[in-house]
């Protein structure tokens, strides 16, 4: 996301989430269909720990729930880690 803002300069956020869950539930597919926006019917088993990374920009009120002028944009960067179910 761009801004107009010229000291447009987002608070850097760095967040590691681990994807858990029995074998076969779809660890890996929603993984995937978030980051890369992809879905493969045939998926193979994930044999081994992975991880896929991410970027997202949200409004910091998006967290808080509230709207006001210290508003700001967040970045965060995502370390998605997928396990063997
Ligand atoms: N119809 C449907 N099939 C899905 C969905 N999510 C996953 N699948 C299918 O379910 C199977 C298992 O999905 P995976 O993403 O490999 O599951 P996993 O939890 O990573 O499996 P392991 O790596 O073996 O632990 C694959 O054939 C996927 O195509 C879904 O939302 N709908
Ligand atoms: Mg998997």
């Amino acid at each position: 996301m761009q801004s107009s803002n010229r000291n447009y300069k987002p608070r850097a956020k760095v967040f590691k989430l681990i994807v858990i869950g029995n074998q076969h539930v779809g660890k890996t597919s929603i993984i995937n269909k978030y980051v890369r926006n992809v879905f493969q019917r045939y998926q193979a088993e994930t044999s081994t720990y992975d991880f896929q990374e991410m970027t997202e920009f949200i409004q910091s009120s998006a967290i808080t729930g509230q709207k006001n002028k210290t508003d700001f944009v967040v970045e965060l960067n995502m370390q998605i880690w997928d396990t063997v179910g």
